[in-house]
């Protein structure tokens, strides 16, 4: 079997048998594409030309590689959900894309990822992007900030609340606001500004960075952002060196708990906007602060794997990479993304994007390592980070009382090809049917290109229907020439939907 654990169990003929508790690491990025990985790009012929990321590349060799890996969701919040409930986010209709003081989405009551490792023994941990609510709808930011991760599973936090776009601009552990001055409160509206307070639209001066759409509420650092914040100056953090912060208390974590079986969810901000590496990256890539913050990422996943080298837990310890939505270049500040692309493909020849129904929005990166156990190889099957849930109760011998997550342990440490047979992929709250090789996208009101960010949405007024074998671009709309295909995938789609 595998490498133990400190554990044991009786087992119904009194003999005592070793339950494997690996430790499991979740690395999740933030609007990372299918194509921004050196990895992925020599998958296709598109793809990564310009950035070389040596240090997931290496997780990717030496691990399984997944070529039809999926969040469930081309935005953050709603994937985020459905890893840590094991249900699809479109069943909750508040599961999209929060503001800063948005109540916490997941209640108390429900089962979820950390509680299931909590009941198996582990010490369980979120460090970094949470972007799931706090509290019940009107949190004082100097007091004891509740519900929030502690009360539905985990037992330290370390977190931004949001996104590093939105307000409040302070890392909060374990409910507290770190480095919080008493005498200088923070309060947080998103509705309106506190009187006497600089916006980017009253005083444009303060701007190091300029907002291109949305992003011109208060002004931190520099940087334009997403509500309004008062107070907190002490707290606030400092952007260029986020990415430091966040891999300590990562590193920090895994030192501490080192002898006992561990849970890390451990979200970075790359390359979510504003794009800010710290000076050691600025300038490293060609693709100005987009290509560099992925860089920037590159190395704190190496820094982290490193961590677990020396902590002599890489044998015994099981790594999920992935991210939460596809990419965006300009997202709502002008920092250079479009201009700078160069050769680069974020998409590697998948279709939309960040927000789209189309494959670029939810086909990821993913990726499993586990040193000694996952035999290096590329795995076509399709899998879900939905699928977590159900997977890593099958791991640690736990129960899986989800509503849609299956067991694909096998698929996820490269024993079976077999992964799901069908998904639906949301974005925005619409929602689309990959099953097989087909893709079914009901019609939709609405847009078909969101010209801020550029790029195509999925809607129109007709049923798409693809088939990714042969058409990975999602060019050839078949919905007429195959009628009884695309009634198959209907019905299907309305099944799944409607019950
Ligand atoms: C959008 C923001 C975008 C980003 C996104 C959330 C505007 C105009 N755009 O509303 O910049 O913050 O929300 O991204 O405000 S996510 O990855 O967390 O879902
Ligand atoms: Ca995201």
């Amino acid at each position: 079997m595998f490498l133990s654990c400190k554990q044991e169990t009786k087992t119904t003929d009194t003999t005592t048998m070793e339950v494997e508790k690996p430790n499991v690491v979740i690395l999740y990025l933030d609007d990372l594409g299918y194509g921004d990985l050196s990895s992925y790009g020599d998958l296709s012929s598109y793809g990564a030309t310009e950035l070389q990321t040596p240090h997931i590349d290496a997780l990717a060799k030496e691990g399984l590689r997944f070529t039809n890996g999926y969040a469930t969701s081309a935005t953050c919040t709603p994937s985020r959900y459905a890893i840590l409930t094991g249900s699809y986010p479109w069943r909750n209709k508040d599961a999209k894309i929060l503001p800063g003081t948005a109540p916490l989405l997941i209640s108390t009551e429900q089962q979820t990822l950390p509680k299931m490792f909590d009941a198996e023994g582990y010490h369980t941990a979120v460090v970094g992007k949470w972007h799931l609510g706090l509290g019940t709808g009107h949190v004082n930011w100097n007091e004891h900030i509740s519900p929030g991760p502690n009360e539905v599973g985990f037992d330290y936090s370390h977190i931004m609340a949001a996104t590093h776009d939105r307000v409040p601009t302070v890392y909060i552990e374990d409910g507290r606001v770190v480095g919080l001055d008493p005498n200088d409160p923070i309060e947080v509206s998103y509705s309106e500004n506190f009187k006497g307070e600089p916006t980017a639209i009253s005083n444009p001066e303060l701007l190091k960075m300029k907002w291109h759409h949305g992003h011109n509420n208060s002004v931190v650092n520099g940087i334009p952002r997403i509500g309004f914040m008062k107070g907190g100056e002490a707290a606030k953090w400092k952007d260029d060196q986020m990415a430091d912060h966040f891999l300590k208390k990562a590193q920090d974590y895994v030192k501490a708990h080192k002898n006992e079986p561990f849970f890390l969810y451990f979200g970075l901000q790359q390359p979510h906007v504003p794009r800010t590496p710290s000076p050691r990256f600025v300038g490293k890539s060609t693709m100005g602060p987009c290509g560099d913050v992925i860089l920037e990422a590159d190395w704190v996943i190496g820094e982290f794997m490193n961590t677990l080298k020396e902590e002599g837990l890489l044998e015994n310890t099981l790594v999920i990479f992935s991210s939460d939505n596809g990419p965006v270049l300009n997202d709502g500040y002008y920092d250079q993304a479009v201009e700078k692309i160069g050769k680069h493909d974020p998409n590697a020849g998948l279709k939309g994007g960040k927000y789209s129904l189309f494959e670029a929005g939810t086909r990821v990166p993913f990726i499993t390592y586990w040193k000694g156990r996952i035999q290096p190889k590329v795995s076509d099957a399709m899998v879900s980070q939905l699928d977590f849930y159900g997977s890593l109760a099958s791991l640690i011998g736990a129960e899986n009382n989800t509503l849609d997550s299956k067991d694909l342990l096998p698929v996820l440490l490269g024993d079976s090809k077999q992964g799901r047979e069908a998904l639906i992929m949301e974005a925005a709250s619409r929602t689309a049917l990959r099953k097989g090789k087909w893709v079914m996208i009901p019609p939709y009101n609405g847009l078909a290109i969101n010209k801020q960010v550029n790029i195509e949405l999925g809607n129109t007024s007709e049923y798409q229907l693809y088939n990714l074998f042969k058409d990975e671009g999602q060019k050839d709309n078949l919905a007429t020439l195959k009628p009884g295909k695309l009634k198959e995938m209907i019905e299907y789609y309305e099944r799944v939907i409607g019950g």
